[in-house]
């Protein structure tokens, strides 16, 4: 009947510790997806760039002071108010590479001492991952590249117990990859994750919401 019946994008989260290679590995990623003809962008949380953006960018830089609960919930209006645009993306067959998300949210929060379960319902119904990508690294290591500069989380102690909430958040979508490979090892293993996901979607795989 001439309706149109085209193929969603994915959508594809890079998730792992400060440093773990997040920034570097998912513009390799949109170059990949570009260069084989497929329309996709490169996004990030904090998005920075929002009037909620800025006072979260505040707060990590410490130029200003928050109770915990309420950057929690900051940071989750920041996913809440691109879940829109989010969903417009996808469903017009643009896949997203997403730095950090909600198990970032999650992970971080818990970390310093919010129950998880308080942590996790803000972020019910937004956009689930069709693919998250945990780039795995002792959080030693992470600290030895180039050594941590002075945003909040930025701290050894504090690293490590948000690498333990990660591993509790770990489900089914999840691609670990060793962060300590070669940048263009990971590169090669995460394109073979990522082009099996894109067709999936393709393939007509449903889009759902957090957290099932
Ligand atoms: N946060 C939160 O609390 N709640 C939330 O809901 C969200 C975030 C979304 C924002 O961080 C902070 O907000 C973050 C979590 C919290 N705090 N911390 N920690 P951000 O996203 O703005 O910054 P970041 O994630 O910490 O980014 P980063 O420091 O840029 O790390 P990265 O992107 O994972 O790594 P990279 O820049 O690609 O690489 C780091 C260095 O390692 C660089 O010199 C690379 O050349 C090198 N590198 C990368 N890969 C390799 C390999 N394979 N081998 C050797 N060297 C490598």
């Amino acid at each position: 009947n001439g309706v149109s019946t085209e193929a969603r994008g994915a959508l594809i989260v890079l998730e792992g510790l400060d440093r773990s290679g997040k920034t570097s590995q998912s513009s390799r990623l949109l170059s990949y997806l570009e260069g084989l003809g497929h329309s996709a962008e490169l996004w990030r949380f904090p998005d920075r760039t929002t009037s909620v953006g800025k006072m979260i960018s505040s707060y990590l830089s410490n130029e200003s002071q928050l109770d915990d609960h309420t950057i929690h919930l900051l940071f989750s209006a920041n996913r809440w108010e691109k879940k829109s645009l989010m969903e417009e993306k996808l469903k017009s067959g643009t896949s997203l590479i997403v730095d950090r998300y909600s198990y970032s949210g999650v992970a971080f929060s818990s970390a310093k001492g919010l129950d998880i379960d308080w942590c996790k319902a803000p972020e019910i119904g937004l956009l689930a991952p069709d693919l998250v990508i945990y780039l795995n690294i002792l959080p030693e290591k992470a600290a030895e590249r180039g050594g941590y500069g002075g945003e909040r989380y930025e701290k050894l102690e504090f690293q490590k117990k948000v690498a333990a909430y990660y591993q509790i958040l770990r489900d089914a979508s999840w691609k670990v990859v060793d962060a300590l490979l070669p940048i263009e090892e990971i590169e090669k293993q995460l394109q073979v994750a990522v082009l099996d996901c894109v067709k999936a979607c393709q393939g007509g795989k449903p889009l759902s919401c957090l957290w099932s």
